[in-house]
């Protein structure tokens, strides 16, 4: 895979894909959508974790707005698709993705990292949605993902005032799970990939492919979804052999950290 503002590198089983624009801060034109969609699509399938971050000193700055030409109302409609198409590569690809932010993630940026099934930040991150002062709207997927982050109200807030969360609030309300000193997104997120890419592989696809859904369900068909891919799950031979080593003294214990 060959992108000049997108680098891919393979470390055993866990891919590193960095936005690499920084002389745009890393703003992400229609070249950069589809190859990141290309590159989540052809990615190997030894890959059992991914991160994701930015070069320069901005995770992703968003749509790149040079390119927001005079659309009509058919071609916005066309190109906020591509984004979703593309996002939804990430979020339903071949396996977990990690962001490691910092600096701005915003309009589209936040959009990108919200696809992501983590994200880590360090202290230099701020978050917002400027969409609303440029008169424009979401449309990278942003609507539906970032309010089951942050709720409708704070997403809306986001937009209405122009308002900036800095890395601490974002924590606090969740558009990270995790918030590390300046320069060390990356190292706690390959952390968390090495870590996650040692889960059973059904496990990991429970969590990207069926509670998503299990989450949009009524209550009574969550129930039943929840119980099959418990089954599924269970009844893999590497359940079955994790269970065991734990029974026979061998398999980790839960440590209070
Ligand atoms: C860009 C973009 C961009 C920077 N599109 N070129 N996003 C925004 O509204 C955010 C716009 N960007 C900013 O607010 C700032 O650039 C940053 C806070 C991200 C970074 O500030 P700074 O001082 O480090 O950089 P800079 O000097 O503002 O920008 C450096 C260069 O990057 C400059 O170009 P140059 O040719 O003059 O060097 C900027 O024009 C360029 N640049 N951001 C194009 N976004 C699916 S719909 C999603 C809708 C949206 O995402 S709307 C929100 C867009």
């Amino acid at each position: 895979m060959n992108h000049p503002d997108i680098r891919l590198e393979l470390r055993g089983a866990i891919a590193l894909v960095r936005l690499a624009r920084p002389a745009k801060r890393n703003a992400i034109s229609d070249e950069v959508i589809l190859g990141i969609r290309s590159l989540f699509e052809q990615l190997p399938d030894t890959v059992r974790a991914i991160v994701l971050d930015g070069e320069g000193e901005h995770f992703c700055a968003g749509l790149d707005l040079s390119e927001l030409k005079e659309r009509d109302a058919g071609a916005g409609l066309h190109h906020s698709r591509m984004w979703h198409a593309a996002l939804d590569t990430v979020q339903f690809g071949p396996a977990p993705v990690i962001a490691a932010l910092h600096g701005a993630v915003v309009g589209g940026g936040l959009e990108l990292a919200s696809a992501c099934h983590i994200r880590v930040a360090d202290e230099t991150a701020f978050y917002a949605l400027p969409e609303g002062s440029r008169g424009i709207f979401v449309g990278g997927g942003g609507a539906v993902r970032i309010p089951r982050l942050i709720g409708e109200a704070r997403m809306a807030d986001m937009m209405f005032t122009g308002r900036v969360y800095d890395a601490k609030e974002g924590e606090r309300i969740g558009l990270s799970q995790y918030i590390v000193p300046a320069g060390q997104a990356f190292d706690k997120a390959m952390e968390l990939a090495e870590r996650i890419a040692k889960n059973a592989p059904l496990t990991n696809y429970a969590l990207m492919h069926a509670l998503p859904r299990i989450c949009e369900q009524p209550a009574d068909q969550g129930f039943l979804t929840e119980a099959l891919m418990a089954a599924i799950a269970q009844s893999s031979p590497e359940a079955k052999t994790r269970v065991r080593e734990f029974l026979e003294g061998r398999g980790p214990k839960v440590k209070k950290s």
